[in-house]
C-alpha cells in the first residue's frame, strides 16, 4: 500500500484486516494495468499544476483516475448501503457531516460525537480517495448500512452501485466554481511542492476552462443532469438537493433526507423539535436564544443577556420576568444548558429536538470551529487538502465576490441552454443577493 489510510472506523477496518500474499500481488497487478491504460487517456493541464485527464467522456484528476477504474470494477456495496453524490465543492462535507450525524445518532452522544474528533471526510469516505491506496478494500467488514460518498457522474458509476439508494446535492455552478478555484488555490499556496513553481491559479484562465467543461468530474452540466434524470426516472433510489435550498430549511431537508435513508425521525424525536420551534417563537426565549443553542454555555450567559436588557428594562423586573418567562416556556431548555454549563453528558434525545441538534452539529459555523476542522496543513505525499480549506465561507451567492458580471452572465448562459428541457433550473439562486 503506497500511503497508510486515515478514515474513521469502521473504514480503517478495510484496510486492516490481514490480507494474503496473492491478494496484495493481485491488487498491484490490478492498479499496474489500470496506470498502463490511464497513460493513453487524453490530458489537461489548463488547472496547472493539476492535471485531469479525460476518461469515459468526463474530465477526471489524474491521481484519481486510477482509483475511478477500481471503483467501476471492484466496489460492491450492499443494497442496503447509502451512497452521497456531489460535483465537487457543491457541499460535500455539509452532506456527509448531515447524513452521518443521522444515521448514527442513536450510537452518539452530543458531546462525545465523532464529528469533533474526525472530519467529515474521515468520517465518510470519498470512494475515489478509498480507492486510490493501491489496495482493493475490504468492505465485508462494514456495518449495514454503510455510507459512501464520491464524484462519480451517474454513467461511470459501477452497476453494483444502482441497487442502493443515491443523494445527490448540487449547486449554482457559480458558486461551486468559486469555490473550486478558491479550494485549489489554496492548496497550491500551502503546498512546498508547488510553492516555488506556481503563482497559484489564474481565475480567467480556470473560468475558461470551466465553462468548456474542462474541470474535475466535468462538464459541470453533463454530472447534474446524469443524477437530476435519474431521479425523476427513480425518485425512491434517487434523493435530488439543492445546496442554495438546504441552506434556506436544512431542517425539512434533514428529515427527507433521514426518512429517504430508511432512519425517519421518530413521532418523540419530532415532538421535541416543535415544541422547541414553539419556544423559539416566544419573544421573550428569541432574546436569550443565542447563549440557549450554544451548548457550551451556560445559565450564566442567559442571565448576562438580561443584564443586556437594562437599557429598555429595569434591571430587576427585567431579569427575574425573563428568568420566568424561560422556565415556563422551557423548563427542558434551561435544564439542558444548566446542565451544559455543568459540563453534564448529555445524549441527544435527552431534551432537544433531534433534528435541530444535528442540524446545528453539522452547520458551517459549528464544524468550522471544531479543532480538527482547523487544522490547516495537509499531508500533500497523499495529495491531502488542509482540513480547514473546507470550510471557507458556506454561503450562497458569493461568486458576486469574485465573477464580473460579463462571466456570470456566461456561466448562466452555458447552464440555461445545457439544462434547457430539462425542468432543472439555477435561475433562483442566481439572483445577485
Ligand atoms: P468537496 O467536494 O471537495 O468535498 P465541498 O464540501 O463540496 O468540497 O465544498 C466546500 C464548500 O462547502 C465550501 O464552500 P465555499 O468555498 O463557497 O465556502 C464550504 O465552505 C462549504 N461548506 C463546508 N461545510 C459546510 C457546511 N457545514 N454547511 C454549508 N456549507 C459548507
Amino acid at each position: 500500500m503506497a500511503s497508510q489510510p486515515y478514515y474513521a472506523a469502521p473504514y480503517s477496518l478495510c484496510f486492516l484486516s490481514p490480507r494474503a500474499q496473492q491478494d496484495l500481488e493481485r491488487d498491484e497487478q490490478i492498479y499496474s494495468s489500470y496506470e498502463k491504460l490511464t497513460s493513453q487517456l487524453p490530458i489537461s493541464h489548463g488547472w496547472s499544476p493539476f492535471s485531469l485527464q479525460h476518461y469515459q467522456s468526463f474530465w477526471i484528476p489524474s491521481r484519481l483516475v486510477t482509483a475511478c477504474m477500481a471503483i467501476q470494477s471492484h466496489f460492491n456495496p450492499r443494497p442496503s448501503d447509502i451512497i452521497l453524490v456531489t460535483s465537487p465543492k457543491s457541499g460535500t462535507t455539509w452532506l456527509k457531516a448531515l447524513s452521518f450525524a443521522t444515521l448514527h445518532r442513536r450510537s452518539f452522544s452530543l458531546s462525545s460525537h465523532p464529528l469533533l474528533t474526525n472530519t467529515p471526510h474521515q468520517c465518510v469516505p470519498l470512494l475515489e480517495r478509498f480507492y486510490s491506496h493501491r489496495t482493493i478494500p475490504n468492505l465485508n467488514v462494514l456495518p449495514s448500512p454503510t455510507i459512501f460518498a464520491t464524484h462519480l457522474p451517474f454513467s461511470l458509476l459501477p452497476q453494483s452501485a444502482l441497487g442502493c439508494r443515491i443523494v445527490y446535492l448540487c449547486r449554482d455552478p457559480k458558486d461551486a466554481f468559486v469555490s473550486l478555484y478558491h479550494f485549489l488555490d489554496r492548496c497550491i499556496g500551502s503546498s512546498a511542492e508547488h510553492k516555488s513553481t506556481t503563482q497559484g491559479l489564474d481565475l480567467s484562465k480556470v473560468f475558461q476552462m470551466f465553462s468548456r467543461g474542462t474541470s474535475a468530474f466535468a462538464p459541470f452540466w453533463d454530472h447534474v443532469l446524469g443524477y437530476w434524470k435519474e431521479s425523476l426516472k427513480s425518485p425512491e433510489m434517487v434523493l435530488f438537493f439543492r445546496y442554495e435550498e438546504m441552506m434556506e430549511d436544512p431542517a425539512s431537508h434533514l428529515r427527507r433526507l433521514a426518512e429517504f435513508m430508511g432512519c425517519p425521525f421518530s413521532m418523540e424525536e419530532e415532538r421535541d423539535t416543535t415544541r422547541k420551534q414553539a419556544h423559539q417563537q416566544n419573544p421573550f426565549v428569541k432574546s436569550c436564544l443565542k447563549p440557549y443553542t450554544n451548548p457550551k454555555n451556560s445559565i450564566e450567559r442567559i442571565i448576562l443577556k438580561f443584564h443586556l436588557k437594562e437599557n429598555r428594562q429595569p434591571r430587576v423586573v427585567g431579569r427575574v420576568l425573563g428568568a420566568f418567562g424561560l422556565l415556563i416556556t422551557d423548563s427542558c431548555g434551561l435544564l439542558r444548558v444548566w446542565s451544559d454549563g455543568c459540563g453534564l453528558p448529555k445524549a441527544w434525545s435527552e431534551f432537544d429536538g433531534v433534528v435541530e441538534d444535528i442540524v446545528k452539529l453539522c452547520s458551517f459555523d459549528n464544524l468550522r470551529e471544531v479543532e480538527v476542522n482547523k487544522d490547516n496543513k495537509g499531508n500533500f505525499e497523499e495529495r491531502r487538502p488542509p482540513p480547514s480549506s473546507f470550510f471557507r465561507k458556506g454561503k450562497v451567492g458569493d461568486w458576486v465576490n469574485y465573477l464580473s458580471m460579463e462571466m456570470a452572465e456566461k456561466l448562466d448562459a452555458i447552464t440555461k441552454e445545457k439544462l434547457h428541457g430539462s425542468g432543472l433550473s439555477f435561475e433562483s439562486s442566481s439572483v445577485v443577493p
